[in-house]
């Protein structure tokens, strides 16, 4: 069983909604009251499962079926299925979420030091923060993504990232064109979500494990380039 650590950086203009989408992720709670992030917090996940293949089997199971036409599996063929399941792998998230308040810019690079992947948050209700999302911060995750400790052994692009936006609820006051935010994520190889922090319908969680996932995919791509390297 592996169990990974990574870092997530949560990024975007103050008031987007960023400490009220990680605080619902992990504490299943929207906050009351606006309070300001000073500098950056850090909160942690659960271990979150990730998806571990289960080889097939080589034979076909259809050749044992019971006079009842059911499948016969025989006990040499279930002890066979035990063993080609692998371990579950669990992602731990570390998520720094970064204010956005322009007083602690000078900090900000210093707190996305060796991310492992990031989150760009914009307000749908606010198209100020949505060209911030596509610029500032685009370009600020995006340094990180061609940094020399993430493109040593990677191609820059696959340090995985979400853009999300928030505030989704409020249907009568949407501002930003959500087909223009897909697009820029797409050609930006990012991860599109759209999301309202105040209901816990689950859609959050999923924002999340997605990035887990990718997190646990670029961890085996290493793994594995690792072993071609050592065994060429
Ligand atoms: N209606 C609505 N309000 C939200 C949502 N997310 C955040 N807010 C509100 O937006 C304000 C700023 O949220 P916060 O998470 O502190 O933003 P941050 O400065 O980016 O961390 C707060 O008053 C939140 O209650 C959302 O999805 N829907
Ligand atoms: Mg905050």
């Amino acid at each position: 069983m592996v169990i990974l650590r990574a870092k997530v950086g949560v990024v975007g203009d103050a008031t987007t909604g960023k400490s009220s989408l990680v605080k619902m992720f992990c504490d299943r709670s929207f906050p009351q009251q606006y309070s300001l992030t000073l500098g950056a917090s850090l909160s942690t996940s659960k271990q979150l499962a990730v998806p571990v293949k289960v080889q097939e089997e080589a034979t076909d199971a259809k050749d044992d079926i019971d006079i009842d036409g059911n499948d016969a599996i025989s006990p040499t063929k279930l002890e066979e299925k035990k063993s080609v399941e692998t371990e579950q792998d669990y992602v731990e998230l570390y998520i720094f979420d970064v204010g956005g308040s322009s007083i602690y810019e000078s900090s900000i690079p210093s707190y996305l030091e060796n991310i492992n992947a990031f989150i760009i948050v914009y307000d749908a209700t606010n198209p100020e923060s949505f060209t911030s999302a596509t610029t500032k911060w685009y370009d600020l995750c995006k340094s990180k993504r061609l940094s020399p400790n993430n493109s040593k052994l990677h191609n820059h692009l696959t340090m995985p990232g979400l853009f999300v936006s928030t505030k989704n609820d409020m249907k009568d006051f949407m501002q930003v064109n959500s087909t223009t935010a897909e697009n820029f994520a797409r050609t930006h190889n990012l991860e599109f979500f759209q999301l309202a922090s105040n209901s816990d319908n689950g859609s959050v969680d999923q924002a999340f494990l997605f990035l887990a996932d990718k997190i646990y995919n670029v961890y085996k791509e290493r793994v594995n380039m690792v072993q071609y390297i050592c065994e060429n």
